[in-house]
């Protein structure tokens, strides 16, 4: 029987008591949201014992189906934030404008986006789900925030994690002091520390990505993927596919094992399907604090500066000498057609 055990909150008071000049605020704020993500954990749970898996009949800002649990933990999350006095303004993937913190309520120094239920259409089929999440210094100097608070660049994060509802619940975070990772003990219903200072492998050992748009990607990219697993000479080592096609579960295990995660633009979705903000930046600054990398296959994530809320971007990230591979075939390619070569990674 184990009686020491480190906890999130333990954790994240510890990491701060490091520095004399903090308030305490950022490390209540995610104490906050680990908070949202026992009840939204608890809520998954049990999902298929109460009915509520499946559509609400609803379609969110981007036109997708919203399923019940969507809204169940888009609107945890924002109870959970709205009347602390440490946020000035939220911004949900589920939500077209921003989120101001009610009226009645005071407002704090940080800005947070959020993403409450990533991977949504694998709830009905009980796989996998994720809340991913994103925090940044206002830069709005008084009053509820505004959108200028949420439209940064994510190099400017002061913190991002996930939270993964798999076979387990864990919670996975950097304030860039490297990535650490909590998982739930349901029997004591607190995140304990399973999973410090994790560092992805320079190579991974798996490639994931939805093959089946294959035909949709430009050349460049087919002779990527073909090249991650060996089809091609000066490829890398042959990778293992894996896909589950929910982010944080993809990511997550790619983080652990090593192995590069991409979603890029096809035909039918020229700038990408995920969400730079919501999605890219959090999941770039947790891959580039574990020691891989991210990039939209020409430029930096962490560097795009975002002009819209609902912004999407192609994604490349994981393993830093995979990603390497996968940019360096990119520009290869775009030189060989002619097109303007951006900056390299
Ligand atoms: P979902 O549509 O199920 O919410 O951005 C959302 C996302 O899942 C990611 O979690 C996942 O990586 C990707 O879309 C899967 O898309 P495909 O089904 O097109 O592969």
């Amino acid at each position: 029987m184990q009686t020491s055990v480190t906890t999130i909150e333990r954790f994240i008071f510890d990491q701060e008591h490091r520095y004399p000049e903090a308030t305490g605020e950022l490390s209540n704020l995610l104490y906050d949201i680990a908070l949202a993500a026992k009840i939204i954990a608890a809520a998954i749970r049990r999902a298929g014992l109460v009915n509520i898996l499946g559509s609400a009949n609803n379609r969110n800002v981007q036109g997708e189906e919203q399923q019940k649990l969507d809204l169940i933990a888009n609107e945890t999350i924002k109870n959970c934030l709205n009347h602390t006095g440490r946020v000035c303004v939220m911004a949900s993937e589920e939500d077209e404008d921003i989120i101001p913190v009610p009226t009645e309520y005071p407002v704090g120094k940080y800005a947070v986006l959020y993403d409450p239920l990533d991977g949504s259409s694998n709830i009905d089929v009980n796989s996998a789900v994720g809340t991913i999440f994103s925090i940044y210094r206002r830069i709005s100097m008084e009053g509820r925030g505004t959108v200028s608070d949420v439209l940064q660049p994510g190099c400017k994060q002061v913190a991002a994690g996930y939270v993964m509802y798999g076979s387990s619940t864990m919670l996975v975070y950097t304030t860039g002091q490297g990535v650490h990772g909590f998982t739930l003990d349901p029997t004591i219903g607190e995140f304990l520390l399973s999973h410090p200072r994790i560092v992805t492998p320079r190579v991974g050992k798996y490639y994931s990505v939805n093959e089946s748009n294959f035909w949709r990607w430009d050349k460049g990219m087919q002779t990527a993927v073909r090249g991650l697993k060996g089809d091609i000479t000066d490829g890398v080592k042959p990778k293992n596919s894996r896909y589950i096609g929910s982010l944080v579960a993809d990511f997550h295990r790619n983080l652990i094992a090593g192995g590069i995660f991409l979603y890029p633009a096809d035909t039918r979705n020229p700038n990408g399907k995920l969400r730079l903000l919501y999605e890219a930046s959090p999941m770039a600054f947790i891959a580039e604090q574990a020691e891989g990398s991210a990039t939209d296959g020409l430029n930096r994530i962490l560097d795009i500066m975002p002009a819209a809320l609902h912004q999407r971007t192609p994604l490349v990230i994981g393993s830093r000498e995979d990603v390497g591979f996968v940019a360096d075939t990119l520009r290869i390619g775009a030189r060989s057609s002619g097109a303007t070569v951006q900056p390299a990674l």
